[in-house]
């Protein structure tokens, strides 16, 4: 059996549920699970980060690397295509994602989200890597109507659930949504919402977000 461990505010956690739901595979969740650095977290997750997957007693961290387990374990409802290049393709579109926009706008979460403050280094670096990321995704991006074309893929998992982030963190930082320079996005993450399971990850995040915020007044 396959037991998600992660939290739904979690869009590394989030992404591996869509995967799963698209798929159709039975699965578990802990959505109780948060990252942290204490000794007893860092043996079952040696980065001490959230999601990690457990499948028959055996763990996997990084989100990537399980939606690559899905994907070779669970053939049926592919979320790659077959062949070699297209799924280059589709790996690409992920990497520009996760590496060039989704972990550079998380350098701006604690100014945008939490309270802390972000340096103007920071903004500034920031901004500048962005803008570098946008360009690729406006380069490879299809939107056809899915990010790699025609079909579902692991570029859809990772686009709805890290682009809405980037938007939020770059508004409440810059005062301006940096992906507002790719026309396509937000028709695009519309359309992936209405996918039953895009739906059903984005109402739990929602319910989460709220017991959060009202956990905090308290
Ligand atoms: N590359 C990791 C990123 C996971 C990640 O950054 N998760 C966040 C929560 S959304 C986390 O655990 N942050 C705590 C930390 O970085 O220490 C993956 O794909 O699983």
């Amino acid at each position: 059996m396959i037991k998600v461990c992660g939290f739904r505010i979690s869009n590394y956690h989030n992404k591996v549920l869509i995967a799963l739901l698209e798929k159709g595979v039975p699965y578990e969740e802990d959505s109780t699970i948060k990252p942290s650095q204490k000794p007893e977290y860092v043996a079952l997750s040696p980065m001490g980060k959230v999601p990690y997957l457990e499948v028959d007693g055996t763990r996997i961290v990084e989100s990537e690397v399980i939606l690559e387990y899905l994907e070779d374990a669970y053939p049926q409802k592919p979320l790659l295509p077959k062949e070699p290049l297209a799924r280059a393709k589709v790996r690409e579109l992920v990497t520009i994602i996760e590496l060039h926009l989704e972990l550079v706008a998380r350098r701006l979460y604690d100014g945008a989200f939490f309270g802390g403050k972000t340096s103007d280094g920071t903004r500034q670096w920031a901004e500048k890597e962005l803008a570098k990321g946008i360009r690729a995704l406006k380069a490879l991006a299809r939107f056809d109507p899915f990010i790699a074309g025609k079909e579902m893929t692991l570029a859809d998992c990772a686009a709805a659930v890290h682009l809405p982030v980037v938007t939020l963190a770059t508004k409440l930082t810059y005062g301006r949504d940096v992906l507002e320079e790719v026309p396509q996005v937000k028709p695009y993450l519309k359309m992936l919402g209405e996918r039953p399971a895009v739906a059903k990850v984005n109402a739990d995040r929602r319910a989460a977000t709220e017991a959060a915020k009202a956990a905090a007044k308290k």
